[in-house]
């Protein structure tokens, strides 16, 4: 499945860098793609091995606060 979140916090280009490559070494990620500009993420993942929960609970480990939806 697919999700949208937006995300706050990101200061500066890297900060995407930063999500998106950790993002990307979870077990269960398709593709992620990271928007600075627009303040979102959006991962592609597989439903049997991660959940929303557990993107958000990553992104907000890395000190990023997670809003809902897109
Ligand atoms: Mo930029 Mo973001 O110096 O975590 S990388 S603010």
């Amino acid at each position: 499945m697919k999700t949208s979140l937006k995300v706050e916090g990101m200061t500066c280009v890297n900060c995407a860098r930063t999500i998106e490559i950790n993002l990307k070494r979870l077990k269960g990620v398709k593709s992620v793609e990271v928007s600075f500009e627009l303040g979102r993420v959006q991962v592609e993942f597989d439903e049997e091995l991660l959940s929303v929960e557990n993107i958000k609970e990553a992104i907000e480990s890395l000190g990023y606060r997670v809003s809902k939806g897109t």
